[in-house]
């Protein structure tokens, strides 16, 4: 049975804390469905929502987070293509119109009324959570929970960037913020989808992380003396990166990643750092062909699609399992850059 109360991680106000209390249980409308959360992963987006850090207008109270695997326990009459006792993940991406030209093209991600877990609608920082029907990601009974959960939002988006990258089999893709969440299953995606991998970041506990998820080379930004030269020297010929995923939270990669693309190259950016912009010297950019370019999320195929690779055992990035009430723990560590791979919350029964 379902109670009126649970436990949720809670912002009051922009730039935090969160605070661990109980709030009432929310009830799904008639598209929508009520996930008993399992688990959730930590995002640096979730950070950023806490933060308030980007010019999108949020939710207050917010209840963060969309990495959500879970349950479904119960549904809206309206609600389609799902059981309960199905289980199923949040994302991102809450819900959208399903009306709109971006929606009606596989641009969801683009819909003008998109509304947003853990940013414009509270997420999965909660034991029960609200996802529209038609947005939840069905997931197979077997798979773990726990490891899913980083899918839910890391691995579709990198997924999806590898794709619009436009790198082909046997080219070399330069991850940077490699060692991340994001990063750790950039690594397996590109792997998984025949490419080489540069892997950039800092410290030695990535390193080894990212030598054991697969890089033929990992540039260290902050002990290289010239990273444009030492990205340059890791790629097949010395000519540079086919494509750059950015995928770090500072400015500097974004203005440095074409001096290291490969002429006719891609760079696609997917962090977002606050205030930051991408810069490029238009000289450079014409006599290379760099395409530039961003990606955001995915839609709801590249969200069946990048768990079906988790689902076939392609899929494997390390991840800490620790309390939801240790949040603000987790917070602390991303803002200081200390985590190699995810954060997954273990939400309480
Ligand atoms: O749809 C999207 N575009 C989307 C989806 C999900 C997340 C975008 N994001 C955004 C987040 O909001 C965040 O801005 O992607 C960014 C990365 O999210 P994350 O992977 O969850 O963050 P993380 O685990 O903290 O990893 C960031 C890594 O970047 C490294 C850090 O050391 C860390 O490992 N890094 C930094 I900060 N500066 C770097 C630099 N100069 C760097 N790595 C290389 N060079
Ligand atoms: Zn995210
Ligand atoms: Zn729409």
């Amino acid at each position: 049975s379902i109670p009126d109360m649970q436990w949720a991680q809670v912002i009051e106000q922009k730039g935090g804390p969160s605070v661990y209390k109980q709030i009432p249980v929310p009830k799904p409308g008639p598209d929508e469905v009520l996930i008993k959360v399992r688990y959730s992963g930590v995002c640096h987006t979730d950070l950023h929502a806490m933060k308030g850090d980007w010019p999108l207008p949020l939710k207050q109270p917010l209840v963060g987070g969309h990495e959500g695997a879970g349950i479904v326990v119960a549904k809206g009459e309206l609600a389609k293509g799902i059981e309960i006792g199905d289980h199923a993940g949040i994302k991102w991406l809450n819900g959208s119109c399903l009306a709109c030209e971006f929606c009606k093209t596989s641009d969801e991600p683009l819909c003008p009324d998109a509304e947003l877990s853990g940013y414009t609608v509270d997420g999965t920082f909660q034991q029960y959570a609200i996802g529209k029907a038609a947005h939840v990601s069905k997931l197979p009974k077997e798979v773990a929970l726990d490891a899913v959960a980083p899918i839910l939002c890391a691995g579709v988006t990198v997924y999806k960037g590898l794709k619009e990258s436009g790198a082909k089999p046997g080219q070399t893709v330069a991850i940077v913020g490699a060692g991340g969440g994001l990063g750790s299953l950039a690594q397996q995606y590109a792997k998984a989808m025949g490419l080489r991998v540069i892997a950039i970041d800092g410290g030695d506990e990535k390193r080894g992380m990212c030598e054991q998820l697969g890089a033929e080379a990992y540039i260290d930004f902050t002990k290289s003396k010239d990273l444009v030269e030492d990205v340059k020297a890791a790629t097949p010929g010395g000519l540079g990166a086919h494509a750059v995923l950015l995928l770090a939270v500072s400015e500097k990669p974004f203005q440095q990643a074409v001096e290291y693309a490969r002429p006719r190259g891609s760079i696609v950016a997917i962090g977002m750092p606050a205030n930051a912009f991408l810069k490029a010297p238009v000289f450079t950019t014409v006599v290379k062909m760099i395409n530039i370019k961003g990606s955001y999320v995915g839609n709801r195929q590249d969200g069946v699609e990048a768990v079906d690779f988790f689902v076939r055992g392609l899929i494997k990035a390390p991840y800490k399992t620790v309390p939801l009430k240790e949040l603000p723990e987790v917070f602390e560590l991303m803002e200081q850059g200390k985590i190699a791979g995810r954060y997954v919350l273990e939400i309480p029964e």
